[in-house]
């Protein structure tokens, strides 16, 4: 089976580097790597954040590992050439609609966690986020007004289609899991909200079986907080989903503990860990590998079949935190690679 290994930039190509090495570990030679450039270190070389030789590799690929994003270097860059463009484009052109984002407390760090211990220790969530539309993709630009002001506007809208087939698979993956979803827009201001919460009411007669209720954002990002207990499965859009689940990640502890998987129609998948290339700390062996170490496990069971492994990986974890691995950001002093060796030695 093929592997689009896309580390990126930052700490991206140090946490895939430990994923790669437990995926050998429990794989065997079953599955092959072909790196390919993106990002800002794609832009470096050869000129853009998605060369077509990178788009082509993530075509053929049966799934594709992807680190992150993001180089300061490249913030002058008009729009397109940007590495977050990378990312965009690759959902955009792999038709990869559907971001599933688990948030899950591992017992062992109740005291990482943002939260009250006793509060934290309820959270166990999935965000499916939107990636295909929304603000991301629509008419974006900047144009000066009447009286002369630079303004800058991005549309944001959303097809009943695009919000179909993104609420089927918040119901499917509620149905699978508590049979609960709770759809979060802000249809009291926004006209996209308000087509969203009618197509998702439309859906869920097909799923009479899954509890379905209605949030808006901002009242949603607070409930998470509060009681983040209360949700299983929360499905919105691609601005809301992005900012959500940064803050969930905190509530489970660390933005470096969070994977995610990226969906298309036909099951083949991007998987990265939710945080971004942390320039800051790039290079430096203090980046924590388990977001991406478990989104290699997604990879195994969401695209390639493999749900023992899967099983056998997310263990490992376990495992190893309860053993005391700690990265910095988990307020230990494990370095990456010590980090990669704990999962390891757990397998
Ligand atoms: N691994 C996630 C990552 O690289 N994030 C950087 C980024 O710009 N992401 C945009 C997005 O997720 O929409």
């Amino acid at each position: 089976m093929l592997i689009a290994l896309l580390p990126g930039d930052g700490i991206g190509p140090e946490v895939t580097e430990q994923a790669v090495r437990v995926l050998d570990a429990v794989t065997g030679d079953a599955l092959s790597f072909e790196r390919g450039l993106v990002g800002g270190a794609a832009y470096k070389a050869v000129g853009h954040p998605l060369p077509p030789e990178t788009l082509d590799l993530a075509r053929r690929a049966d799934a594709i590992l992807f680190g992150a994003v993001g180089d300061p270097d490249c913030d002058a860059l008009e729009r397109h050439l940007r590495p977050e463009q990378a990312i965009l484009g690759l959902r955009k052109e792999l038709g990869l609609f559907a971001n599933l984002r688990p948030a899950r407390l591992f017992p062992e760090l109740a005291d990482a966690s943002a939260l009250r211990p006793e509060v934290a220790a309820r959270i166990d969530l999935v965000i499916v986020r939107e990636t295909n539309g929304d603000v991301y993709f629509g008419e974006k630009g900047m144009r000066t007004t009447a009286d002369g002001l630079r303004e800058g506007y991005d549309i944001m809208s959303y097809n009943e289609a695009e919000v179909a087939r993104i609420a089927r698979v918040g119901f499917e993956t509620a149905r699978a899991r508590r049979g609960r979803l709770c759809s979060v827009d802000k249809a009291n201001v926004l006209e996209t909200s308000q087509l969203w919460r009618d197509v998702v009411i439309e859906v869920s007669r097909n799923y009479p079986d899954v509890t379905l209720n209605h949030m808006y954002v901002d009242n949603a990002a607070m409930q998470l907080v509060r009681d983040p207990g209360q949700f299983d499965v929360i499905v919105t859009g691609n601005l809301f989903g992005d900012i959500l689940s940064d803050q969930a990640s905190m509530c489970a502890g660390s933005i470096g503990m969070l994977p995610s998987a990226t969906l298309n129609s036909r099951s083949q998948g991007l998987y990265e860990p939710i945080h971004g290339s942390a320039p800051d700390i790039a290079g430096q062996g203090k980046a924590n590998p388990l977001a991406t170490i478990l989104s290699a496990a997604m990879m195994l069971r969401y695209s390639l079949g493999k749900a023992a492994e899967a099983d056998r990986i997310e263990a490992a974890v376990a495992a190893a935190l309860a053993a005391g691995a700690r990265s910095p950001d988990l307020g230990g002093r494990m370095s990456t690679a010590e980090m990669g060796d704990a999962v390891l030695a757990a397998l």
